[in-house]
């Protein structure tokens, strides 16, 4: 079987997340590092424009998005499962709000302290990424002390789920709500002491935080953009299951446009070749790396006929 590549930057809370989830799976992979911002030049041949980090390749295959690698992982390595505490529906709700309702306010936090030590470049970046005006750096950084209470009245909330003695987020096992929860606090602790020194006042948020960073990433070993074009150049795409449609999907065989419903504007265009409830994937050409499927979570995103 093809080695599990994922592609991604040492800084990225949602690269942790995948990274866990490895870890969780006690899986052997391969590291390829991106750059934090755009060109992303080894990359873009593989996902078609999609530029967020991380990305995972099996092969010919490429995920995007953490859901939809959780789910891949979860499909091919089924033990130790992510939901062994509490089911799918909860790790999904518990996901999607550290994802976004916890994950932006913690963002603007943790930058409030360091945006003056970011490369020059990202704020730029990451306002055109969104279509948005850039970051006002010297704002930001005289918000810090708004910013950072607010950060703790969240973690203050967060902390409460273990005020009946569970260990994990549904119950006595970590999964993947414990992984999602954890991803954006993780980035408190690795942006400087005064990020840091946030979670003093949480001694039980972060005991939880430890059992997690316990997991571990599994084992990655370092491996060159360039070869894993070439692991994607030489391996043809796995033949995609068969695909269920519904009212909602679109069909095998339809060109369509995926976007992520975030605003972020960059459209991968392809022909479906599998749609289950959770997915869908599009067969795209490529002149570097020849035939791919991308696979996309359908949550979050948008499909429309291209
Ligand atoms: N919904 C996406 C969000 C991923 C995301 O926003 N990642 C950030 C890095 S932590 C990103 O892509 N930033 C822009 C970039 O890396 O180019 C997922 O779950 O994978």
């Amino acid at each position: 079987m093809s080695d599990i590549i994922l592609h991604h930057y040492d800084g990225s809370p949602f690269a942790h997340k995948s990274r866990l989830c490895l870890g969780l799976k006690g899986l052997a992979w391969k590291s390829v590092k991106i750059p934090m911002i755009m060109p992303k030049p080894d990359l873009m041949p593989l996902t078609g424009g999609y530029r967020r980090t991380p990305v995972m390749q099996i092969g010919a295959d490429i995920y995007c998005d953490t859901t939809l690698i959780a789910d891949e992982l979860e499909r091919r390595h089924p033990e130790p499962s992510f939901f062994a505490s509490g089911g799918r529906g909860l790790a999904d709700m518990v996901a999607a709000w550290a994802d976004g309702t916890l994950f932006t306010p913690i963002t603007s936090a943790v930058f409030s302290t360091i945006a003056d030590k970011m490369p020059p470049d990202f704020f730029a970046d990451r306002a055109a990424m969104r279509g948005a005006p850039p970051a006002d750096i010297d704002k930001m950084m005289k918000a810090a002390p708004r910013l950072q209470a607010e950060m703790a009245r969240l973690l203050g909330n967060v902390e409460t789920i273990f005020d009946d003695g569970r260990d994990y987020v549904l119950g006595d096992k970590p999964g993947l709500a414990d992984i999602s929860l954890y991803h954006p606090i993780w980035m408190a602790t690795t942006t400087g002491k005064r990020n840091a020194a946030l979670l003093e006042p949480f001694p039980v948020l972060r005991a939880w935080m430890d059992r997690v960073a316990a997991i571990g990433i599994g084992q990655p070993e370092d491996m060159d953009a360039k070869a894993a074009l070439a692991a994607a150049r030489d391996a043809e795409p796995e033949p995609p299951r068969p695909s269920e449609t519904d009212a909602a999907s679109p069909t095998v065989g339809q060109t369509v446009s995926v976007i992520a419903a975030d605003k972020v504007p960059e459209a991968v265009v392809g022909e479906v070749v599998l749609v289950t409830a959770n997915e869908v994937a599009l067969r795209r050409e490529d002149k570097q790396v020849g035939t791919t499927h991308i696979h996309f979570p359908r949550t979050g995103y948008i499909i429309r006929p291209a």
